[in-house]
């Protein structure tokens, strides 16, 4: 086996984002000191998750429900904790708003200066946790113009083009931290002897189409008829093939290497779909974008979308741009 030669350009996760920049400007020093300090609570969910099924009272659910409704997980109480107790030393960030959180999270010492909110969603997935299969964390940065009088984050409901940062952890066989700061897609992986992000994959490019279609076809008799056009015409056409593995972290990932389309429309009972726009749709389509990809609510930009609250859902169509557009035909036909 070769280990990756020191000669190499053995390019870490805060040199890249400095090299990035180009400067050593504030913006640049803020921005790679934000994605270190992400990639390090990428470190402490990695590890913890690692040993999860060997310690008491780390997996299975806590009981309670979120403000969502849904049901709790241990592993969702941990992660997102781990998120605030890294940005609590980090000055930076200000606010931290989460799918766990009803509300805004403030580190008032922090707000002085801190010119940051976090939006994160700290387990992307959570049902794979407690039979290890693959979940992720999904992370976006905003700039943070001054603290809203109420603290109920009404300033953070803009669209998706104010990302400064956004990106995801994929805890799979390697760990992996994707990001882009808007210049390019790049993916690098842990080096757990290392304890370090490597780089392994830069200005990642999605291909204009791929065979991969990505959606639970178990909610198909409560999708509209526009969305069963479109699967019984993967059905019908050779070259597509179903991949779909319950977190779209994951789902995602291959995606954005291999190509193709990852779906999750409205339901009879979730009209607006399941995924929520700050901390999991915007995230995402903002990096789909960078690599030439596109995202779509199936009549708008996510991008464009602007939330009516924190935890506003939206429909998701991502992915490669001719599959998206393929969506889309279906959805324009019967409007
Ligand atoms: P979560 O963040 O509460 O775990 O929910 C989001 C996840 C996505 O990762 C995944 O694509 C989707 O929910 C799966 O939902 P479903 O089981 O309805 O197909
Ligand atoms: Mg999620």
């Amino acid at each position: 086996v070769r280990e990756y030669a020191l000669d190499r350009d053995c390019t870490t996760l805060s040199r890249h984002v400095l090299q990035q920049l180009q400067s050593f400007s504030p913006d640049a020093q803020d921005l790679s000191a934000l994605l270190t300090r992400i990639a390090l609570a990428g470190k402490l969910i990695a590890r913890h998750l690692s040993r999860a099924g060997l310690m008491e009272g780390v997996l299975g659910f806590t009981g309670t429900e979120n403000v969502q409704g849904e049901a709790v997980k241990k592993m969702d109480v941990y992660a997102n904790e781990v998120f605030i107790s890294v940005f609590k030393q980090s000055g930076l960030v200000c606010r931290l708003a989460s799918e766990e959180m009803e509300k805004p999270y403030y580190i008032p010492e922090n707000c002085p200066i801190g010119r940051y909110t976090l939006l994160y969603d700290p387990i992307d997935g959570s049902s794979n946790v407690d039979i290890n299969i693959n979940v992720g964390s999904i992370f976006a940065i905003r700039q943070q113009e001054g603290i809203d009088a109420d603290g109920s984050g009404s300033d953070l409901l803009q669209d998706g083009h104010q990302q400064l940062a956004a990106g995801y952890i994929l805890y799979g066989p390697s760990t992996m931290l994707v990001y882009s700061i808007g210049k390019g897609v790049h993916a690098f992986t842990l080096d757990p002897s290392l304890g370090e992000f490597i780089l392994s994959n830069e200005n990642i490019t999605v291909p204009d189409h791929g065979a991969i279609y990505s959606v639970n076809e178990g909610n198909f008799w409560q999708w509209e008829e526009s969305y069963r056009d479109y699967i019984r015409y993967v059905h019908r056409h050779e070259g597509y093939t179903a991949r779909y593995g319950g977190a779209m972290v994951g789902d995602f990932h291959r995606i954005l290497f291999q190509g193709g389309v990852f779906l999750y429309p409205g339901t009879l009972k979730k009209p607006e779909g399941k995924l929520r726009l700050l901390y999991e749709s915007a995230p995402m389509a903002f990096l789909i974008e960078q690599a030439g990809g596109r995202a779509s609510t199936g009549t708008q930009e996510i991008l464009e979308v602007i939330p009516d609250h924190l935890h506003a859902r939206s429909p998701l169509i991502i992915g490669s741009r001719e599959d998206v557009a393929l969506v889309e035909s279906f959805i324009q036909e019967r409007a």
